[in-house]
């Protein structure tokens, strides 16, 4: 563990255009990424640190991206603790706690994680003094905790030992879901990919495939649909982000394989289709998204709701969607092209929308700034 601040070291030489084959998160790409490189305007400091101002108090009028980091590598996941943002990074599984001047402290370094393909360190989410952490290690995906311990002098935040809530998810080089949010209940919910054996998404045996719901000790909730199992939902190919409206109805995003990505209302117990069906089937016993997408126009990773709306981050698709809770069939497009590739969308603490550019992550394009985190206010 490194406990002094770093400052964030811009990737200049980062691995040129690739495009996943046919099976990855993202189908062939052909086509798809033409300018990943266009930097916002906020941040021309050479080392990568960021000029953006500190958080003002209120997310009531509209304010412009601007980069609050850049110089991350693949950063996956953003999660706050106690307004404090923490990062995830793919491949080189560390948890930074950025502070107001966009620089990046090493929290941890996770143990045991295995980087390959799309597995890695993946999602985090903070729960009462504790940080949840989804990770590919060599015997599958994983989820464990560790008790939050933040420095009263400094402020700086770390890690006490991991406890693992659930091991043996199935792991591959592609489809390896790994959102991890609490829900409205109290319980954790995690998105599994099927990991490439699209068998094992109609398997109610397997944790591929799947939205679980686990106890924040990692057992298995006494109210799950199917008893004894942490299944939720199945019949999912990749999905990578859930939040829920104020209602309590969840909603889920995902990766559909050459043809349709989904936007899904998520019930305890349903069969979402996969791999029987791709988007909007009209087939008995599975549930059809209520939106769906070009896959080179879309390719959903993280979402959020805020104020009315879900917002949703697209890689392929190199965009922000906003999606009206009062007309699910419809959407708006933001920031087409203008940042590249875009992993994951969270609301902070103040009501602004950050989200997490994916340029380094072996698909993009990256610019000398990349990748970055980069707040706004609609
Ligand atoms: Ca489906």
């Amino acid at each position: 563990m490194v406990l002094g601040a770093v400052p964030l070291v811009a990737v200049l030489a980062a691995c040129g255009p690739s495009e996943g084959g046919a099976g990855a998160e993202e189908p062939s790409a052909a086509g798809a990424s033409a300018s990943a490189s266009v930097i916002s305007q906020a941040s021309q400091d050479p080392r990568g640190t960021s000029t953006a101002s500190p958080l003002p108090s209120q997310a009531n009028e509209p304010v412009a991206p601007s980069a609050i980091a850049t110089g991350l590598e693949a950063p996956w996941s953003l999660t706050f603790v106690d307004g404090t943002p923490l990062v995830s990074e793919r491949d080189s599984a560390q948890i930074l706690q950025l502070d107001a001047e966009g620089r990046a402290r090493i929290v941890a370094t996770i143990d045991g994680v295995s980087p390959r393909g799309e597995g890695g360190l993946l999602g985090i989410a903070a729960h009462e003094g504790y940080l949840y952490v989804y990770s590919t290690a060599m015997e599958g995906n994983r989820i464990q905790r560790f008790e939050l311990v933040t420095s009263a002098e400094t402020a700086d935040i770390g890690l006490a030992q991991p406890e693992t809530l659930l091991d043996g998810i199935p792991s591959a080089s592609y489809h390896n879901g790994g959102r991890i949010v609490f829900g409205p209940d109290g319980m954790l919910y995690a998105t599994t990919g099927d990991a490439g054996n699209t068998g094992s998404s109609q398997d109610l045996n397997s944790l591929a495939g799947k939205i679980l719901r686990i106890g924040p000790d990692g057992s298995v909730p006494t109210d799950n649909p199917f008893p004894g199992s942490y299944v939720y939902s199945y019949g999912h190919r990749n999905p990578q982000g859930v939040a829920w409206d104020e209602n309590g109805t969840m909603y889920a995003s995902e990766f559909g394989q050459n043809t349709w990505d989904e936007l899904n209302v998520i019930e305890a117990g349903a069969n979402y289709g996969w791999p029987e069906v791709e988007g909007i089937g009209n087939r008995e016993g599975f549930v059809d998204p209520v939106q769906q997408w070009v896959t080179r126009e879309a390719s959903p990773s993280g979402m959020t709701i805020r104020d009315g709306s879900m917002w949703i981050a697209n890689l392929r698709g190199e965009r922000l969607r906003e999606i009206s809770l009062s007309d699910l069939a419809s959407s708006t497009e933001y920031f087409v092209g203008e940042y590249g590739r875009i992993r994951d969308v969270v609301t902070a603490p103040d009501g602004s929308l950050w989200f997490l550019t994916n340029n380094t992550d072996g698909r993009g394009s990256p610019g000398a700034d990349d990748d970055q985190v980069i707040r706004f206010v609609p």
